[in-house]
C-alpha cells in the first residue's frame, strides 16, 4: 500500500512535470491572403497593413490565424458569401513569423488546413517548415479540413518563423496552436525530493515501531 501511494505520488510529479502549455503569440506577421472567387484574407487583423489588399505586409497585430476559430468545413462553404471567413487563402508560399513579448519555449505547432483535394485548386500544402525545421505532410485521406502537428523540435526565442510549402495553386490557413512541454522549476524538484524523502522516513519510522 505504502508503495502504491510512494508510486502514485512519482507519477503525479512526472505528469506535473511533463504537461503541455498552449502559448498565445502577442502578434504575428506576414503576407496577407489574395482574391479568387472570395477574398480570402486576414480582415480581423488588427495590426498595421491593409487588410483588404492581396499580399499586402502585415506586422504588429493578430487576426484570423490565432482567434481560436477553426474553420469547420472547406473553403467554398465557410467563405461563402464574400466577407470575414474563416480562413486565410495564398498562392504564394506565405512565412509568418509569430512572436512573443517574452521568451518563448515550443516544442509543437498545430496548423488547421483545408484539404479540398484540389476543387478550385485548393489542396493540402506539400509540407511545413518551423524554425528551418522541414516536415512533409502527406495527402490526407478524405477532404475536410484536417489539423497538422509539427513536433519532435525545440524551440527557444521570441520570434518562430514558419512557411507553408503548397502543392496546388492555394493553400488555405484557418488556425495556429502552439505548445511547450513545460520544465519543472528548481523549486519543484525540490519538492518532488523532498517529498519522496518524506515518505521514505515514514516507511522507515513504521518499519522502526
Ligand atoms: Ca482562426
Ligand atoms: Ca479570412
Ligand atoms: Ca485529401
Amino acid at each position: 500500500m505504502r508503495m502504491t501511494l510512494l508510486t502514485a505520488a512519482l507519477v503525479a510529479c512526472l505528469a506535473s512535470s511533463t504537461a503541455s502549455a498552449a502559448l498565445m503569440p502577442d502578434s504575428y506577421s506576414m503576407l496577407n491572403g489574395n482574391t479568387g472567387s472570395y477574398n480570402y484574407w486576414d480582415q480581423t487583423y488588427t495590426g498595421s497593413g491593409c487588410v483588404t489588399c492581396n499580399n499586402a505586409s502585415l506586422t504588429g497585430g493578430k487576426g484570423d490565424l490565432t482567434d481560436g476559430i477553426i474553420a469547420p468545413d472547406n473553403w467554398f462553404v465557410t467563405e461563402a458569401p464574400a466577407g470575414n471567413g474563416p480562413y486565410v487563402g495564398w498562392t504564394l508560399d506565405p512565412t509568418i513569423t509569430f512572436h512573443w513579448n517574452t521568451t518563448v519555449t515550443i516544442n509543437a505547432v498545430t496548423f488547421y488546413l483545408d484539404d479540398a483535394n484540389g476543387a478550385g485548386g485548393v489542396s493540402a500544402p506539400a509540407g511545413v517548415i518551423v524554425d528551418g525545421n522541414l516536415f512533409t505532410i502527406a495527402e490526407p485521406a478524405g477532404s475536410a479540413p484536417f489539423a497538422f502537428a509539427a513536433n519532435g523540435f525545440s524551440f527557444t526565442g521570441n520570434d518562430l518563423v514558419v512557411t507553408l510549402n503548397r502543392k496546388n495553386q492555394w493553400v488555405f490557413l484557418s488556425e495556429v496552436g502552439f505548445n511547450a512541454t513545460a520544465v519543472p522549476e528548481p523549486e519543484t524538484y525540490a519538492l518532488m525530493v523532498g517529498g519522496l524523502g518524506a515518505l521514505a522516513m515514514i516507511r522507515r519510522r513504521r518499519k522502526t515501531t
